[in-house]
């Protein structure tokens, strides 16, 4: 078996859970700040689903249980081994499952994976058998004799699930959410505070499963096939930095007249070495960037005027998702301020904003440990949204929290919902793409337009009613996007969001009052077999 820690995760507990800390990507690191326009969606337990799909033993993959659901799979089966993966945060209840796998099937292997390897003294503190550090799939086929060299087959995944906007969960057909592609781990490029590029190795350093484009064309065609998706989130560190690898898959995508979008990672390093319309042709439709202080000293950005990027990025039909960190070495009560400024007058569709945080295994890590830094924080509350693990030289753990949290209010307050942003974005796409020589180019603006205009319009009726208490330049920016979408959509559309948009107008309401009441939102649990024969 393996499995991904137990949960609830969105509530504070003795084994580590943290309201704070939710098991969703955007509400609890991008959009907390946005209320009731807070995109809310989970995310699988990836890493395992990958091995479970590379091994030819029995397996079971069991992703967010309960602590009942674990105790009593544990008990249904005979597992010869019990695989955990989880990350630093949640190191104590790993060490809870361990308790629970001695007791419970006591004749099991247990392997603990997964970042939580890299908590210093875990030998000590985990009764497990292996400790797996670096890639899992290659240690797994290893220890059961299997040939760890042999091509990765690469597992179906559905990148998203219930996914909740304005207090509305989405429709989970099939083909509407986009499938992930995982085509490697790590990242060459090593910066110091980076904790997947030195969990692989480090600068220079990463694994990869997919060499080429040719590769990656065939494990994305497989799975259009198999969950009828044309989207991808693509899940590599820095997609774009393999540039002749991300060329080669446009080669084959353009001869096979694929009209795919995708999500990808990258710095804006790698951003450069692409001409803008080289992106739009690759279908590239969400980037996920760093845009650390223009006086760090990032490799990644230098050259780059980040701002002008994003500009152009948006302009073109691709959503930004800016990165930034606070609390940078540089950073003082007095600076930081102008430096939030810096970063949110980058207007991307959404920013994620993270504390800068020395994990165990990077070079930051070792640098404070070593100037005698490092503050005694329990794991569960080190995970960058919180306060410092680390005396800062001139901000305090308590004004930690007061820069971070500004941060994600400012960045909603004078830029508004991202559902408004990426509302824009798409527009503009559309206008500058929708008479495009290249079909495949042209039908995928058209097809995003034809599906989600009028639902566009609607929420961002709803949006200019709300967000005028807010900002009322913003909401007056907000009704002349939705006249332009007017203007661009059909007429089914044009009638949408006269019947929709009060609609969405009294969920977002009653959302927000659920979530001031303290409304949380927890992962379904997933049980899933591989090569399983009933005994
Ligand atoms: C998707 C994701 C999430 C999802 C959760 C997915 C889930 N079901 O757990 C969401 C968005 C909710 C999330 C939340 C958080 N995340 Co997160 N997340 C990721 C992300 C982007 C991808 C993970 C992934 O699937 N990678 C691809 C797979 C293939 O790699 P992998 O998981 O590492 O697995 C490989 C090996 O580690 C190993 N392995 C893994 N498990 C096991 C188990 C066994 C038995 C074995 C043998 C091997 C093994 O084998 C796998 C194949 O090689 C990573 C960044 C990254 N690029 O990896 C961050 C990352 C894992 N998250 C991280 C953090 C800090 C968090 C948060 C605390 C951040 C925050 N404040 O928001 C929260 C925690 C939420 C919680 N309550 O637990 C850190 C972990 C840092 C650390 N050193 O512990 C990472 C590395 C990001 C980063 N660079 O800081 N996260
Ligand atoms: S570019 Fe991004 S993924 Fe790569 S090492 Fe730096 S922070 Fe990590």
């Amino acid at each position: 078996m393996l499995s991904s820690v137990f949960g609830p995760f969105a509530q504070d507990d003795e084994f580590g859970s943290r309201s704070i800390n939710p098991m969703e990507l955007y509400h609890n690191q991008v959009t907390r700040a946005q209320g009731g326009f807070s995109l809310r969606m989970f995310h699988r337990s990836w890493g395992i689903m990958l091995i479970q799909e590379n091994i030819s033993a029995p397996c079971t993959v069991l992703d967010f249980p309960t602590r009942d659901d674990f105790a009593r799979e544990l008990k249904a089966h005979r597992y010869d081994i019990v695989g955990i993966s989880a990350i630093i945060t949640n190191v104590a209840k790993v060490r809870e499952m361990c308790r629970m796998t001695r007791e419970l099937s006591p004749h099991s292997v247990i392997v603990v994976g997964g970042h939580v390897t890299a908590t210093p003294g875990i030998e000590t503190m985990i009764d497990a058998d292996h400790f797996v550090r670096g890639e899992g799939v290659s240690w797994m086929r290893r220890y059961l004799g299997e040939d760890e060299n042999a091509p990765v087959r690469h597992p179906a995944i559905v990148s998203g699930l219930r996914t909740r906007i304005m207090g509305i969960r989405l429709p989970e057909r099939k083909g509407t959410t986009a499938a992930t592609i995982i085509p490697s781990v790590g990242c060459p490029m090593g910066c110091n505070f980076c904790t997947t590029s030195s969990f692989f190795g480090g600068k220079g350093k990463f694994v990869n499963f997919f060499e080429s484009g040719d590769d990656l064309f065939e494990v994305m065609s497989r799975m259009e096939d198999e969950l009828k998706v044309h989207s991808f989130f693509v899940m590599d560190e820095n997609f774009l930095l393999h540039r002749e690898r991300a060329m080669r898959l446009l080669a084959r995508m353009k001869e096979a007249g694929k009209s795919w979008t995708m999500s990808v990672f990258a710095s804006a390093n790698a951003v450069r070495k692409y001409a803008m319309q080289e992106l739009v042709d690759l279908g590239v439709s969400w980037l996920w960037m760093g845009l650390e202080s223009p006086h760090a000293s990032y490799s990644k950005l230098q050259g780059t005027d980040t701002q002008q990027l994003a500009r152009e990025l948006r302009e073109h039909g691709i959503r930004v998702q800016g990165s930034t960190i606070i609390g940078l070495e540089h950073h003082t009560p007095e600076n930081i301020m102008a430096e939030i400024e810096h970063a949110v007058a980058h207007n991307t569709d959404f920013h994620q904003f993270m504390l800068y945080t020395p994990v165990p295994g990077t070079p930051l890590y070792q640098q404070i440990e070593a100037e005698g830094r490092l503050l005694d924080v329990d794991w569960a509350d080190i995970h960058g949204q919180y306060k410092f693990n680390f005396e800062h030289a001139a901000i305090s753990r308590d004004d930690s929290k007061r820069f971070l949290d500004w941060a994600f209010w400012r960045d909603f307050e004078l830029n508004g919902p991202s559902l408004y942003r990426i509302a824009q974005t798409l527009l503009a796409g559309w206008k500058r793409y929708k008479d495009w020589p290249d079909a495949r180019v042209r039908e995928r603006f058209a097809s995003e337009m034809g599906r989600l205009s009028g639902i566009y319009s609607s929420a961002l009726w709803a949006m200019e009613k709300q967000f005028r208490k807010v900002n009322a330049n913003v909401s007056e920016q907000i009704r002349t996007l939705r006249g332009e979408f007017k203007k661009e959509s059909g007429i089914l559309s044009r009638m949408m969001p006269a019947v929709l948009g009060p609609v969405l107008l009294w969920t977002t309401r009653r959302e927000e009052r659920r979530l001031a009441r303290g409304k949380t939102y927890e992962p379904p649990t997933i049980l899933e077999r591989r090569n399983w024969v009933e005994a």
